[in-house]
């Protein structure tokens, strides 16, 4: 019996600072009805999907820092979008600011949900890689403040049996790196779902601006052809705050080919035949883990951080 995710990549155009959890979640509606329109079982919405990338902004009113976040997840302004998912029968990959307490303390992720076909959360991971820096740096055109707002996630890359087959979450900074994909490939994932906000413009490394597009294409294309998975990366794209962020939502297919990206940098969907068994034939040949790859004769370096160089 064929494996067939219909997917829907739903990209937000972008979110201003007042524009209100309600609106956004009508947009989010909007998409999803689009989405049972064209039969899909799944659909994909962005990271920090419920308000403006805020992080760009320095600040120290932890009150106004909190605004930002979910203090329950559905909370009374997200049931709509868990109620109408039930409705359609669509299971979704939700990207927010969890502000949750754990172990007697106020606790801060930056966190994705997945969801099933019944509007259950099925699935939760929070962010490992922050990008960015902690405390205020005048010098940059807009900051970007990962490290002071969230906290780096507890979750590991975990996987998650849904949608017939077995389903990963990341989100954004994650997908640069190789670990993201391997930690999941090594838990058998057929499909990595992730959403981001990135800017076009990197304060520390402008001369990589022009190559956004080609680098968000080219590492999920390497994670996913890499680990025999499906990769699927859905942007807040547009200009938010006079801060340029890319589009580009792309899926990716476990042979790294892209099978639908999207072309504007607004509201839009984009929807793929995603058929899980495409991963087997990566999966039990060129990376079949089991026979090929040599994890002893390279450990030592990884466990020891650093490379083992010849006396000079
Ligand atoms: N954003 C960016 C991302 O990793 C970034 C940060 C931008 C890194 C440009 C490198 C280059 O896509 C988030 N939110 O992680």
């Amino acid at each position: 019996m064929t494996r067939i995710i219909k997917l829907g990549a739903a990209q937000l155009g972008p979110v201003q600072r007042s524009d209100s959890r309600e609106s956004v979640v009508r947009r989010l509606l909007e998409l999803l009805r689009e989405a049972a329109v064209m039969s899909c079982d799944v659909v994909v919405f962005p990271e920090l999907a419920l308000t403006t990338f805020f992080p760009r902004w320095y600040m120290e009113d932890q009150a106004e820092v909190d605004s930002f976040f979910e203090h329950a997840m559905p909370g009374p302004l997200t049931r709509p979008l868990f109620e109408e998912a039930r409705k359609l029968g669509i299971g979704f990959y939700l990207g927010y600011a969890e502000l949750t307490e754990e172990e007697g303390r106020a606790r801060r992720f930056n966190t994705s949900i997945l969801v099933d076909k019944t509007g259950t959360i099925v699935g939760k991971y929070r962010k490992i890689h922050l990008p960015g820096h902690a405390e205020h740096e005048p010098w940059r055109r807009f900051q970007h403040l990962e490290k002071r707002y969230f906290e780096v996630g507890n979750l590991n890359f975990n996987v998650t049996r849904a949608y017939g087959g077995i389903i990963g979450m990341a989100i954004c900074n994650d997908r640069r790196w190789p670990e993201t994909y391997r930690v999941m490939g090594l838990q058998g994932v057929e499909m990595i779902l992730l959403g981001y906000n990135t800017p076009v413009h990197n304060p520390p490394a402008p001369v990589h601006d022009n190559l956004s597009h080609f680098h968000n294409q080219l590492v999920m294309q390497a994670g996913a052809y890499q680990n025999g998975t499906w990769v699927i990366g859905v942007a807040k794209a547009g200009c938010e705050e006079g801060c340029d962020m890319i589009g580009n939502s792309s899926i990716i297919a476990p042979s790294g080919e892209i099978v639908g990206s999207c072309t504007t940098l607004g509201d839009e969907l984009v929807v793929a035949r995603c058929d899980l068994d495409l991963c087997n034939s990566y999966k039990n040949s060129v990376f079949n883990f089991a026979v090929h790859r040599q994890p002893e004769h390279y450990r030592m370096i990884v466990e020891r951080k650093g490379a083992i160089l010849p006396p000079e």
